[in-house]
């Protein structure tokens, strides 16, 4: 039964005609959208962590998202915040967000962690090895999916020494993140052993770059359009299901949607279902 994580992205490029109000009411409009075509968790994020991207400071970021957060929240969504600040983090469980999605797996923020963990909110940990202005540098692995593995266990302890249980836990292999065109299909081929680490697993490939490499071949990956980064990221969002992953991040929640209630008809069973629960 994996579950559809909505991305809700409230970043100038996102939604924005430059006012605060329409920004805030279309991000708004758009996680209950996602949620009413079968999202189960909306992802509020105000920070882009694409490849060359640069930092936003905390004070912009909250006031991007909190109030996303706390309009989701108030309607009855189960919201997580994107953020790898403590205080953004913090601010936004208090706003009514249950869950912390830190793509940096509590590296980038060293207060993340002790933060959120009295709040009771669940963490997202990603594989993570440094910030998006120049992580591919550092895309040198010896064999990845142990590599991996290790680190993300790494972060585990580290989110259970400052007071996390691993049942709060997801971990997340950070598709994208410090690493390179086929280092990504390496990593998702490793989300069995992923899944034997103990805590649940997210996995998130929605439109990335490594899926438009592989549909262009030859051609440029510019050339490959959104619509076919969508139906990309729904048949790799049900391999990962099938993988064992616990959730699946997307931008396109109805073409993942429709992916995963097809596999779980062919299945024959209700092992995979897109509801609402946690
Ligand atoms: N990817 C992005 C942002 N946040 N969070 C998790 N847990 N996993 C991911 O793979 C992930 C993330 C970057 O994608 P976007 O800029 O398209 O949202």
């Amino acid at each position: 039964m994996t579950l559809v994580m909505g991305i809700v992205n409230v970043t100038p490029d996102s939604f924005s005609d430059g006012g605060r109000f329409f920004d805030v009411e279309a991000a708004v409009a758009h996680g209950l959208a996602l949620r009413e075509q079968g999202a189960a968790i909306l992802d509020v994020g105000g920070e882009s962590t694409r490849p060359g991207a640069q930092r936003v400071d905390p004070a912009v970021e909250q006031q991007r998202v909190l109030p996303v957060v706390r309009e989701l929240a108030a309607a009855g969504a189960l919201v997580s915040i994107d953020t790898m600040n403590a205080s953004t983090a913090v601010a936004a469980v208090e706003a009514g967000a249950r869950i912390v999605n830190d793509v940096s797996g509590g590296l980038s923020d060293p207060d993340l962690l002790t933060a959120v963990a009295p709040t009771g909110a669940d963490v997202v940990l990603g594989h993570w090895r440094g910030p998006s202005a120049d992580m591919y540098a550092r895309a040198e692995y010896d064999d990845i999916v142990t590599d991996v593995l290790r680190e993300l266990g790494q972060r585990v302890e580290a989110a259970a020494a400052a007071g996390i249980a691993p049942a709060r836990v997801v971990v997340d292999p950070g598709i994208g993140f410090g690493k390179k065109g086929a280092q990504n299909w390496d990593v998702l081929r490793g989300i069995p052993r992923l899944t034997g680490l103990g805590p649940r697993v997210l996995v998130g490939t929605s439109r990335k770059r490594f899926l438009a490499d592989a549909l262009a071949g030859d051609a440029d990956a510019a050339e490959v359009d959104q619509a076919r980064r969508d139906l990309a990221t729904a048949v790799s969002s049900v391999l990962a299901a099938q993988a064992g992953a616990w959730a699946v991040r997307v931008h396109d929640v109805a073409a993942t949607r429709d992916a995963l209630t097809v596999a779980r008809m062919w299945e024959g069973d209700r092992r995979w279902s897109t509801t609402r629960s946690h």
